[in-house]
């Protein structure tokens, strides 16, 4: 009767979950003999365990076996087209036997084939017509950890690091392991371990040797390391007394810092550089260019085959032009003069991964030299962890996005389509840390899904991979993976709806990066303060970034700078970005700026309201563990979605002297009460 109780009980709501398996939550192992392996490597070994954790009966025998062996080469399979990362999946006979052939020209096509397999059967798909082909466009696939050496991440999202780099290279936590699991299932080629922001300590010989640990542990999943270089490291480290990259010592400390990594790391992927930016060093401080740091580096790690991935994200304050077209600037006249082992890494806009920005007018602009796109997992400047924002979306309307060069898109140039670089690349700001669910909450393990699907391949659609994750993460019930996508699918766009609506951005408070501050003015870089952005006064608001203004516009091609130059033709959700307008301009809709402006913030928090409510009607279907969580974050979510609203309404009514149109509530206490909340501690805060 117990026993019966009990089962009814589990029955009635799924098992608990504590969300550490993320989306490889295989029901159980495979049946013994059920998978065979050809050859032996440790990434067939890797391959072969993987499917033995999770293979499902219904997937018959599976043969693991690489596309050059002679009883698989002999079935003429159509491998050429799969290249040295894809893979084949098929049912067929092999020396008389009736087999799922999961094959590739290397044994990373095979590894990625089993999780392909996985994937296929734990996403719904039939084990009778099995017929899996794919290979990445994205050569480099790449999560930039965010992580300081003493443990903390940048702006502390999802927990404290993941590396304890104090017990490395000794303890190596299995941890790691599924750390390399999880981003093999995915397709994730490189991890740069440490903060762009970078320490010279980690290039130092106990560090060389703690980054060679995880190395050896990733090795079998197909991951390569690298590392975030500190630009006066031969100063700090070599006692050089310039870091100038012109100068022959500094060249040659490089050098033999990059031999004494690949003794370590022979398969070491090079090097990450923040170069002159936010007070970084870098070849500006020495008037050499950024292509003469970047090329001195490539050079150090060209003879074992390396690359340098330098950033674009470089502004200054003694620059009094518009921040959104410094980076231009500064690499548009570049282009051409990078060695080909160096990769320009840039984000996704032009200024600061907001909720939502144009795409970076880089893109399509540099036509000599390979760019990698630079995407934030992490949600610095939507809630952190706790606020649910699926970034599918983002990224799929930042790839999609015509870069006015014919019908070229940005994922064009980003997958090489374009201009057919030797190298492409795609790299994701991590969202891990050392919580139990890696990412501080059940959803955004979604952000790190869908990155390193899009980096495989930046044509997928935004909801076919929330569905597929959902699917992957709550089980296969409509009931549920029906609501949860459609959440998914809105849920961006209510943030920006209640941060930042009609193309405003940078809008947030001091010393964090959670809540709101319209009204910031005091600090010293004029472009930190929120005021530089939205520019509000009595008469409109907005950024002029038209001709009559910065002219941020002409730093895209032709056909896209005519749609931005003028507001009619800029879509409404990019308005405020490139248009200062009178608050009595009419939108599309006939309302003015100011009410579509407010319906907007009502709308952003409705939405969260109806996620609550969805997932409310979810809880007889998840699991206790990870339905609280959520459920409480999407609580703590719909306080602040408030939060911001009411306090950006103040502000803003305090700006214009405007009432709310009818129908808006009231925000709930007065400005001056917005601008005496300043929580300690809040996320984002660095100090
Ligand atoms: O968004 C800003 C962040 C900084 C970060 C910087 C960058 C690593 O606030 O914390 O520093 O971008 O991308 O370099």
């Amino acid at each position: 009767m117990a026993a019966l109780a009990l089962g009814l009980a589990t029955a009635g709501r799924a098992a608990a979950d504590d969300g550490y398996r993320l989306w490889l939550r295989y029901g159980h192992p495979a049946p013994a003999g059920a998978v065979a392996v050809r050859g032996a490597s440790p990434m067939l070994d890797a391959a072969a365990a993987e499917l033995r954790r999770g293979l499902p009966a219904v997937a018959g025998p599976v043969l693991l076996a690489s596309a050059a062996d002679p009883s698989i080469a002999a079935l003429n399979l159509p491998v050429s087209r799969l290249g040295e990362e894809g893979y084949l999946v098929r049912r067929g006979r092999v020396d008389g036997r009736e087999v799922t052939l999961v094959t590739g020209n290397t044994d990373r096509g095979v590894l990625y084939g089993a999780f392909a397999l996985l994937r296929h059967l734990d996403t719904g798909g039939s084990a009778d017509a099995i017929d899996l082909s794919s290979a990445p466009k994205v050569k480099l696939r790449i999560l930039d950890h965010w992580d300081n050496l003493d443990g903390v991440v940048e702006r502390g999202y999802a927990g404290r690091s993941l590396w304890d780099w104090w017990t490395l290279p000794d303890f190596k936590d299995p941890r790691y392991t599924d750390y390399a699991r999880a981003n093999a299932s995915l397709g994730i080629n490189g991890t740069v371990l440490n903060n762009v922001n970078a320490r010279a300590e980690s290039l130092t010989a106990p560090y060389i040797a703690k980054a060679a640990a995880l190395a050896d542990i990733f090795r079998p999943y197909g991951i390569k390391v690298y590392l975030s270089a500190r630009f006066s490291a031969p100063i700090e480290l070599g006692g050089l007394k310039t870091a100038d990259p012109r100068d022959a010592a500094v060249a040659a400390w490089w050098r033999a810092k990059a031999d004494e990594i690949y003794r370590a790391i022979p398969d070491f992927g090079g090097f990450l550089v923040k170069a002159n930016s936010e007070g970084q060093p870098g070849p500006r401080d020495y008037n050499a260019s950024h292509a003469d740091g970047a090329n001195m580096l490539a050079a150090a790690v060209k003879p074992h085959g390396g690359i340098v991935m330098w950033r674009a994200f470089v502004y200054a304050d003694t620059d009094p032009d518009d921040r959104a077209k410094q980076a231009y600037t500064e690499f548009k006249p570049l282009d051409g003069k990078f060695a080909d082992n160096v990769i320009v890494q840039v984000k996704n806009g032009a200024i600061d991964f907001q909720p939502r920005e144009p795409f970076h007018p880089l893109f399509g602009a540099m036509p000599k030299t390979p760019l990698v796109m630079e995407f934030q997992v992490t949600k610095e400047y939507l809630g952190f962890a706790t606020h649910l924002a699926y970034l599918g979306p983002l990224f799929t309307e930042v790839l999609d996005a015509k870069t006015g060069r014919g019908s070229e898109t940005v994922a064009d140039v980003v997958d090489g389509t374009a201009e057919h670089h030797r190298l492409t690349g795609m790299a994701g700001v991590a969202n891990i840390g050392d919580d139990r669910d890696w990412t501080g909450g059940t959803f955004n393990q979604a952000n790190w899904y869908a990155f390193g699907r899009l980096a495989w391949d930046p044509d997928l659609h935004a909801d076919a991979i929330a569905r597929e994750w959902a699917r992957a993460t709550f089980g296969a019930s409509p009931g549920v993976v029906d609501p949860v996508v459609a959440m998914m699918m809105i849920s961006r766009e209510a943030v920006v709806d209640y941060t930042g609506p009609l193309g405003l951005a940078h809008l947030m408070a001091t010393g964090h990066h959670y809540g709101p501050g319209p009204w910031v003015s005091d600090l010293k870089r004029p472009e930190w303060n929120p005021v530089y952005y939205h520019r509000a006064d009595r008469q409109g608001i907005g950024f002029d970034r038209t001709r009559t203004g910065s002219n941020a516009v002409a730093q895209y091609a032709p056909a896209v700078a005519k749609l931005y130059a003028n507001p009619r033709t800029t879509p409404e959700s990019e308005l405020l970005w490139f248009h200062h307008l009178p608050w009595d301009y009419r939108l599309k809709s006939g309302e003015t700026l100011w009410d579509g402006l407010v319906h907007r913030y009502d709308r952003g928090v409705a939405t969260v309201a109806e996620m609550r409510a969805t997932w409310q009607g979810l809880k007889p279907f998840v699991d206790p563990e990870r339905w609280d969580k959520t459920a409480t974050f999407l609580a703590i979510q719909e306080r602040e979605a408030r939060w911001w609203r009411d306090a950006s309404l103040s502000y803003w009514q305090s700006v214009n002297g405007l009432p709310l149109p009818a129908g808006s509530a009231a925000p709930a206490h007065d400005l001056s009460w917005y601008k005496a909340q300043t929580p300690a501690f809040a996320p984002g805060n660095p100090k």
